[in-house]
């Protein structure tokens, strides 16, 4: 059982995270940003979730989607903001943008947008991890899209051939750009049968309640530790109303069918996670207190750090 003050932080970290990519996203045709922008709205509790479980020696890698992975890792705030502008204080030193996030002081070792790249990256990770014997694991991030690249599967065979601990974590909103899985996969593609045949242990769930992804993300821990067997955690998430890449929302659009407003409303983990909070006794005013606060405190520290830009061109 979590704590209510862990599950408040979780909470809190999830609405920090959309925060500020909703002012990132209100400020890019404002200002000169060059990055291009991909935005987490909508799946956040899939990093806070896995993140929450870990520690700062597990190391973890994200992809081009990566501001909620890197800020669940604990990753400096200020630096994104400056990285995603493109200004020399950022965590790539500007050079990088919203894709190439960084903060090795919290165990968050990169981010990169090559699609599939960070598997393999994430396998030889893990071996460094092994070789210095550390009780830690690596972690990757990797779409549904991405995991469908066959470096994804390479990696997991290498990693059970070698006893390497790494957890893949598929994201799975559906969606690679426009594809649905129905336009990209054989009739009868099963994931549990590739990934348990390849040797790792598989686990599949909806990641819209955080707790339970932390949760989760502890038992798999645990057991690869234990095992030394790879693993691979397959989230189910909605992504929010934004589109596939830029700040633009999107309204109805086509390649969506299934997710119309009223389902992606239903299921935003920032919602189902704060209503499970109230069910289990904490007092509505004290939630809605604490998003408040942390919506504040992040419009304050976003504001302060925009007005120091320095766009580098
Ligand atoms: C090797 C490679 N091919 C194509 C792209 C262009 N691209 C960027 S994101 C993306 C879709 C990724 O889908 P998924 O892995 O499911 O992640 P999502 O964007 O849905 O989070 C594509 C095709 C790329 N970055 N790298």
């Amino acid at each position: 059982m979590l704590s209510t003050e862990f599950s408040m932080n979780l909470l809190s970290k999830m609405v920090q995270i959309r925060a500020v990519e909703e002012l990132i996203a209100d400020d890019f045709f404002k200002s000169k940003i060059f990055s291009f922008l991909h935005l987490s709205i909508g799946q956040e509790s899939s990093a806070v979730g896995v993140c929450s479980a870990l520690e700062t020696d597990d190391l973890v890698m994200g992809n081009h989607r990566s501001h909620h992975h890197y800020l669940a890792k604990g990753g400096d705030f200020d630096k994104m903001v400056y990285e995603v502008y493109g200004d020399s204080r950022g965590c790539c030193k500007g050079y990088g943008g919203s894709m190439h996030m960084l903060d090795r002081s919290v165990g968050f070792v990169g981010s990169t947008p090559i699609l599939g790249s960070v598997a393999p990256l994430g396998t030889g990770i893990g071996f460094s991890i092994k070789a210095s014997k550390k009780n830690n694991i690596a972690v990757v991030f990797i779409g549904d899209g991405a995991a469908e690249e066959g470096a994804f599967y390479e990696s997991i065979n290498l990693a059970a051939l070698m006893n390497v601990p790494v957890l893949f974590v598929i994201e799975d909103n559906k969606y690679s750009v426009i594809s649905a899985h129905s336009d990209r996969k054989a009739k009868d593609y099963s994931y549990p049968k590739i990934i348990e045949g390849l040797g790792a242990t598989y686990h599949r769930m909806e990641a819209r309640d955080v707790n339970a992804v932390s949760k989760q993300t502890k038992l798999m821990k645990e057991n690869i530790l234990a095992d030394r067997k790879p693993a691979v955690l397959h989230l189910d998430v909605v992504r929010g109303t934004y589109g596939h890449s830029g700040p633009m929302k999107e309204k109805a659009p086509g390649y969506r069918v299934n997710d119309t407003p009223e389902f992606i409303e239903a299921n935003d983990c920032i919602t189902v996670s704060k209503d499970l909070l109230i069910q289990n006794g904490v007092e509505p005013e004290k939630v809605e207190a604490l998003i408040a606060n942390t919506i504040k405190e992040t419009e304050e520290k976003f504001l302060n750090i925009r007005n120091q830009i320095k766009v580098r061109i």
